[in-house]
């Protein structure tokens, strides 16, 4: 079984130069987590004529369709023809905005090449990953990870060479039930805002140098500043076309995160395609940060690890 970790990002993708090769226009930086994660497993079917696909314990046939589809790709780039099994479980809360594509697709990617004995490195897994779901390419590796634009070759993800214990990502789970507008479909709405968009690449482009620096030198209020910028950069062209994923609880926490920086607390936030605020900060502040969110379902997110196989 392959365990892939959820990886949240702190400079954003946000748009794809190539929808079928899922090439970004921008590149992308992330952290890869401790504790929320997709366990899948994957067989071969000798003889037979589709695969099953078993999502969370269901065979639900919508819900399968895009991992079918995926598993096509992935016999096609690999040159094999065998149907297959896949079993994946997200270990996240159910239904709170966090099912991440990017550690399913990890694992499905993961598990596939382990599943047909290919010994491929973990860039070129991480291109597969890439086809599945954007950010999947970075759920390969745990800890600090950037995606890099470029073409079908060279767009793949690589780990950072940043050793950072203190850092913490505390995810704040909102609104549960929000029916979520798909981030594929909100990209494609956004690039479509041709002048604004290009402003979000160019500034994009400068956060993630920016990024690098600062991360080099674990300057977590420089890190935070700019996450949180680069993340109402991507906020403000999502609402520019008329979709809007913040909700007036995102708003007050929001609003919370900046009162605890005036009281000399170390918080930033970011938010990806949906209500959910994940707050940025060192191990020194967790408790301080907690003791502000007594009425707020949190979890605490440390540096994950690589995609890698477990045990059942
Ligand atoms: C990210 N997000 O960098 C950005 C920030 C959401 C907001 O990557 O269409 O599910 O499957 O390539 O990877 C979510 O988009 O999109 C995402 P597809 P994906 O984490």
């Amino acid at each position: 079984m392959i365990r892939a970790y959820v990886n949240f990002a702190l400079i954003k993708y946000w748009g794809k130069l190539d929808e079928d090769l899922r090439l970004p226009y921008q590149s992308s930086l992330s952290f890869t987590v401790d504790n929320l994660y997709t366990d899948t497993e994957i067989t071969i079917l000798n003889d037979a004529k589709k695969d099953i696909v078993i999502i969370n314990g269901v065979e639900n046939p919508k819900e399968s369709m895009r991992v079918i589809n995926y598993l096509n790709r992935l016999r096609k780039e690999l040159n094999v023809s065998s149907y297959v099994k896949v079993i994946s479980t997200n270990n996240v809360p159910m239904a709170a905005g966090l099912a991440s594509s990017a550690s399913s697709f990890a694992s499905i990617a993961t598990a596939f090449v382990k599943a047909f004995k290919f010994d491929l490195s973990q860039e070129e897994i991480s291109r597969l990953a890439r086809l599945g779901s954007g950010s999947a390419s970075r759920s390969i590796y745990g800890g600090f990870v950037v995606w890099e634009k470029g073409t079908d070759k060279t767009s793949v993800a690589k780990k950072i060479d940043v050793k950072w214990d203190e850092f913490r990502i505390i995810v704040c789970l909102l609104d549960k039930n929000e029916k979520k507008i798909s981030s594929t479909f909100a990209m494609e709405k956004s690039v479509k805002n041709k002048e604004l968009y290009n402003k979000f690449v160019v500034a994009s482009e400068k956060d993630y140098n920016n990024m690098l620096i600062v991360l080099k030198n674990k300057d977590i209020n420089a890190v935070g500043t700019i996450a949180e910028e680069n993340s109402e950069r991507m906020h403000e062209i999502i609402e520019a076309s008329g979709i809007k994923y913040k909700n007036e609880e995102s708003n007050y926490l929001i609003n919370l995160v900046k009162k605890m920086r005036s009281d000399k607390i170390i918080a930033y936030f970011t938010m990806d395609a949906g209500p959910n605020v994940k707050i940025i900060t060192v191990e020194s502040e967790v408790k301080k940060i907690l003791s502000y969110l007594s009425n707020v379902e949190t979890i605490v997110c440390k540096q994950g690890f690589d995609a890698k196989e477990v045990k059942h």
